[in-house]
């Protein structure tokens, strides 16, 4: 059943369990033209997740900012479309999260290995600040950081583990997340990692 988490935060526990075989199998035929990759950040320093997208836009960081893309900095060529089976997970979720429209604009694919982290940060790079993003979560389980809209806000901790879906969105959108440094461990269908699908409106 859903777990309301603050307002407008929605965490369906499970919701992509039986999908997840086929989310994976998805997310590697992406990568094999689109593949993973560390960005640099306008700090200078590498992520230790790994990224690629597909969609009409992905997100990109370098050394001259954050930004969405058409196109893959890797390739050169457009990011391929988001899968059906993708489609359908979020309009799943977005349902059940009581959202009308799902965010479909943009899917990010972050792959964490063990110790890999997101440190503390809001998402404000869409223009679509009334549209929630919907992250789901694959593999190895991830403590999830979740604070307010304040940078010194206390901060929660949250366990997602695989197949687990939340929605954010409404007063939600634009709290202060990430994700703690990921545990070495293993799970049947990733081995060591995790993998976070994140989908988004950029455009409004
Ligand atoms: C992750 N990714 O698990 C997370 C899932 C990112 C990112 O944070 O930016 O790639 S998305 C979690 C999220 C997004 C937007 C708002 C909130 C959480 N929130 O309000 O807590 O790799
Ligand atoms: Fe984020």
């Amino acid at each position: 059943p859903p777990v309301s988490l603050a307002e407008g935060a929605v965490l369906l526990p499970g919701l992509a369990l039986s999908d997840a075989p086929a989310l994976l199998a998805a997310i590697h035929a992406i990568a094999l033209i689109t593949p993973f990759s560390r960005m640099e950040t306008p700090g200078g320093r590498l992520m230790s997740v790994a990224m690629t997208a597909c969609g009409e836009y992905g997100w990109c960081s370098d050394r001259n900012g954050y930004r969405y893309t058409t196109t893959s900095p890797l390739t050169g060529e457009p990011w391929l479309p988001i899968p059906d089976i993708f489609v359908t997970v979020v309009r799943r979720a977005t349902a059940a999260a009581g959202y009308p429209e799902p965010p479909l604009q943009s899917c990010l694919i972050n792959r964490y290995e063990p110790g890999a982290r997101l440190s503390l940060h809001q998402d404000r790079d869409e223009d679509a600040p009334h549209m929630p993003i919907v992250s789901i979560s694959l593999g190895v389980a991830a403590i999830f950081l979740w604070g307010g809209l304040h940078r010194s806000d206390p901060v929660r901790r949250l366990r997602l583990t695989h197949g687990d879906v939340v929605v954010w969105g409404g007063p939600s959108r634009f709290v202060f997340h990430g994700i703690a440094p990921l545990a070495r461990s293993s799970h049947p269908n990733t081995g060591d990692c995790r993998f976070n699908l994140t989908f988004r409106q950029i455009r409004a």
